[in-house]
């Protein structure tokens, strides 16, 4: 077997959503470092309105870093630790506007009003835009209206100022002091691109930076390549692509796609993508493929971790049946946060509030180590058999899923060596492999040929570095 460079991680990320710092720490050590996950993204570290809602992260009322997930001295003391285990932490960081409440106290004890942060900004440091009667954005095919007016009533930051761009350019200076790698730029189609590469400019030169800019329809003016020279975006088509097909039990392209990257429609290039299955908005919207589809979605997952498109990021929430419910917190509103012990896959059902804990799964672990294996071999045209399908990164690895309700066996062409290989799905890194048995399942590949009993709703998953 080809030995897994244990320095490297995978190109691989995972957002960690409304995980508190503490839990955060935890998790790097016991779970993200030794899976092989590049960084972990976090909820937004900024002082934010009060309320038990998951989305007060996302009003800013000051840029200490105190909030429901954590103290300056906790988000510190996290970046250490998941540094020590080989983890960079991007956090999330929301710089389009402020709260959209008229007045209030923040969490950490700031009074505010709508357009009044003291020590921070007053009214003339907010765009007024005066495009519609209640200044919130209308009409997404208007530019103006979508960067210069307000999301949902969203106090929009004057990003065209030099006064305000240095003021958020030195909060995320500091977080970057704090020891973060770079930043999730929280709503950056609602920024002019011009604005956000003047903000990272102001940033040291080795920040990272994923833009959120929402493909909208072609018709749309902003678009997400207008990005791309400030860092990489987010890539929303890859997950639209994605996920219908595997849900009607079709997989096509380009999720499967014969051809390069550059082939697909309305994708950026791949070395400017970030790419997901869901996201802490999509599961609660238009993602098709959720926690709630447990063998689906981790099939979903298991093909974008195995594609040779974009730096995928996998997500790790909680459930919810009411889209504004935060994460259980306790009595000073302070997030609990859980631990993942005892979590090696999806389950059938959750309990509101229970940690998901997809950075936890056995075939996640095997899944990136897959990755690192297969490294820059590339993805060659899908295979299938009836109900299953899947592709091979060039003689390296090799991905099958079956996302029918009923087990298949399939046999399909491969350029993988002979040999018995140990599926890294259900036997994870290495496979598991001990007293010479995979701890899951085994499969032979025999003279260009593969055949395997593929789980419904399930995959297997074999690279060159777990062989028997
Ligand atoms: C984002 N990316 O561009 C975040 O990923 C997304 O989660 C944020 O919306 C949004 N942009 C603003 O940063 C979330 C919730 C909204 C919530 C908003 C502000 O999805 O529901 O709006 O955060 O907290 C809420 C209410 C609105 C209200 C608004 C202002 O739902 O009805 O108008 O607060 O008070
Ligand atoms: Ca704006």
């Amino acid at each position: 077997p080809v030995a897994v460079d244990r320095e490297k991680p995978a190109d691989a990320g995972v957002q960690l959503f409304q995980r508190p710092w503490t839990s955060i720490a935890e998790e790097c050590e016991s779970t993200i470092g030794p899976a092989g996950f590049a960084w972990v993204l976090t909820s937004p570290p900024q002082e934010h309105i009060e309320g038990a809602q998951w989305w007060t992260s996302y009003q800013p009322v000051s840029y200490r870093v105190e909030s429901k997930l954590g103290t300056e001295a906790e988000f510190a003391d996290m970046v250490s630790r998941c540094a020590a285990v080989g983890v960079a932490v991007i956090a999330d960081a929301v710089v389009n506007h402020m709260a959209g409440i008229d007045a209030g106290t923040g969490v950490a004890g700031t009074a505010f009003t709508h357009y009044d942060y003291p020590g921070l900004y007053d009214e003339g440091d907010f765009h007024h835009c005066g495009l519609t009667a209640d200044d919130d954005i209308a009409d997404y095919s208007s530019r103006e209206q979508v960067q210069t007016c307000e999301l949902s009533n969203l106090a929009d930051l004057d990003t065209g100022s030099a006064t305000v761009r240095e003021t958020i350019a030195g909060s995320l200076r500091h977080l970057r002091d704090l020891g973060v790698a770079g930043f999730r730029i929280d709503a950056a189609k609602h920024m002019a691109a011009a604005d956000v590469q003047a903000i990272v400019d102001l940033l040291p030169e080795d920040t990272v930076i994923m833009s959120e800019v929402i493909r909208g329809s072609g018709s749309e003016p902003v678009q997400p390549e207008e990005y791309t020279g400030a860092g990489k975006v987010f890539e929303f088509q890859y997950a639209r692509d994605l996920g219908p097909g595997l849900k009607a039990g079709v997989i096509t392209d380009p999720a499967l796609g014969a051809g390069p990257a550059s082939a697909r429609p309305l994708h950026v290039p791949s070395a400017d993508a970030v790419v997901f299955v869901d996201n802490h908005d999509t599961e609660r919207g238009e993602a098709s493929v959720t926690y709630r589809d447990g063998g689906l979605y981790l099939i979903a997952n298991a093909l974008m971790l195995a594609d040779d498109y974009g730096t995928p990021v996998v997500y790790s929430g909680y459930a919810f049946s009411d889209r504004d419910a935060g994460a259980p917190q306790d009595a000073d509103g302070r997030v609990i946060g859980w631990d993942c012990a005892g979590v090696t896959g999806p389950k059938a059902q959750y309990a509101d509030g229970e940690g998901v804990c997809t950075e936890a799964w056995t075939a996640i672990a095997g899944l990136l180590e897959l990755r690192r294996i297969a490294a820059d071999a590339p993805r060659l045209p899908g295979v299938g058999d009836g109900d299953v399908d899947g592709f091979e990164r060039d003689t390296r690895a090799l991905l099958l899923v079956n996302p029918s309700e009923a087990d298949a066996a399939a046999t399909v062409p491969v350029g993988l060596p002979d040999g018995r290989y140990c599926d890294v799905i259900s036997g994870g890194a290495g496979g598991g492999i001990s007293a010479g048995a995979c701890a899951g399942t085994t499969v032979t590949v025999s003279g260009g040929t593969v055949t395997a009993d593929v789980p419904a709703e399930g995959a297997i998953a074999l690279h060159i570095g777990a062989r028997l």
